[in-house]
């Protein structure tokens, strides 16, 4: 396990400008900070004249096929590559089905901003204040001397912005705005970014979404709320899983509540995320799960199992105290 302040930049970036074939990847559900960090590290990379391919077990959402290059995510390729890159991943399995091709590279490094981690690769470039990978591999730009195109700003953004909730986040710094403001004097777009984010969805998703809200529960003198979305929902919505990814912030902005629990049915287990305000550690709590994450954003799995939800809810009680 890794704690503390950023570490290993330097290294990462000797290593990158003696690269030339690169293997970039990510974790297995990807999020916005996930495909937007990946994608523009490829387009910082190739400006550089480096071969990269990126590949991810899950391709991009469909939320973020609007980033230049997501159609170069693949789900397989050929190596091989002197160097493999596993983005926003606190430990190897998380990149899933790809972790064999990762360990094939000859050099593997990571990049991450979770605050506990597990070592893996060779070289690891991690910084538990960054806001977002984004904003790190703003920084590999700057320190590699790469033109950032209007392309690789716009993933770059991205991924601030879906890793801070549009700029909501206490994860947000100066440093965070100033890399911002620089990714749009660049080309990136912010209108466009939280456009495509946040504000299309389709019908069935906002519909469902009420249906999960309607049934929040509220424990602990109203501090933390909960609910559950249904593959039933799912099913009578036409929705998928992506759908409802703000319902748990929906959750947590009701005054009062410290501790947000969304539930989503799988076909084989509940995928659980957390959200917290204040100083509630939600990462703690998903750890005591098996899963991890950030201090107030985190997830893990839980059995479809009305006993396994209880004990989550439970625990999440005893960390409110
Ligand atoms: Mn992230």
């Amino acid at each position: 396990m890794t704690e503390g302040g950023a570490s290993g930049l330097d290294e990462t970036v000797e290593h990158l400008n003696a690269a030339a074939t690169v293997l970039i990847t990510t974790h297995v559900n990807p999020d916005g900070d996930a495909i937007g960090s990946s994608l523009g590290l490829m387009h910082i990379l190739e400006s550089l004249g480096k071969c990269v391919d990126v590949v991810a077990q899950d391709g991009f959402g469909q939320r973020y096929g609007f980033l230049p290059g997501a159609g170069r995510i693949a789900t397989i390729a050929d190596g091989p590559w002197d160097t493999g890159i596993a983005v926003d991943c606190g430990g190897i399995d998380r990149v899933g089905s790809v972790k064999a091709l990762l360990e094939s590279c000859s050099t593997v490094i990571r990049i991450d901003h979770h605050p506990v981690s597990e070592r893996f690769g060779d070289l690891e470039y991690l910084d538990p204040r960054a806001a977002a990978v984004g904003e790190m591999i703003a920084l590999i730009a700057d320190r590699l001397d790469a033109a950032v195109s209007p392309e690789a700003a716009q993933c770059l953004l991205a991924s601030i912005v879906e890793d801070t909730g549009c700029f909501q986040f206490d994860s947000v710094s100066p440093a965070t705005l100033r890399v911002c403001a620089t990714l749009v004097e660049t080309g990136a777009d912010l209108h466009s970014v939280v456009q495509a984010i946040y504000w299309r969805n389709n019908p069935g998703a906002v519909r469902m979404g009420g249906a999960c809200l309607e049934a929040m529960r509220l424990e602990q003198d109203g501090r933390l709320a909960w609910t559950v979305a249904s593959l039933e929902d799912f099913g009578r919505y036409g929705t998928v899983q992506e759908d409802v990814d703000e319902v748990v912030h929906s959750l947590l902005s009701v005054d009062g509540v410290e501790i947000a629990i969304l539930l989503r049915e799988t076909e084989s287990d509940y995928r659980v995320s957390l959200r917290s305000r204040s100083t509630a550690d939600v990462a703690s709590l998903a750890r005591q799960f098996g899963g991890g994450g950030h201090f107030h954003a985190a997830g893990c799995r839980l059995p479809r199992d009305p006993d396994a939800v209880r004990e989550l809810v439970d625990a999440a009680a005893r960390v409110l105290g």
